[in-house]
């Protein structure tokens, strides 16, 4: 499992933290938003998944990872 924390734009309610959690889970990466902080960190198996994909994931559900 690699771990990496991501910020991210634009994540503002419950909505947000559901919909990326959601998206990073359907691609088999688990996600744990921090609002406040504006940042997602994902554990993912490197072996499955690149990192270009998740960041992917979270920007088809319309936020910005700078
Ligand atoms: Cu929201």
């Amino acid at each position: 499992m690699k771990n990496v924390t991501l910020k991210v734009e634009g994540m503002s309610c419950g909505h947000c933290v559901n919909s990326i959690e959601g998206a990073l889970k359907i691609i088999g990466a688990s996600g744990k938003v921090d609002l406040s902080g504006g940042t997602v960190a994902v554990a993912y198996d490197e072996s499955k998944l690149t990192l270009a994909a998740i960041k992917e994931s979270i920007e088809e559900q319309g936020y910005d990872v700078v």
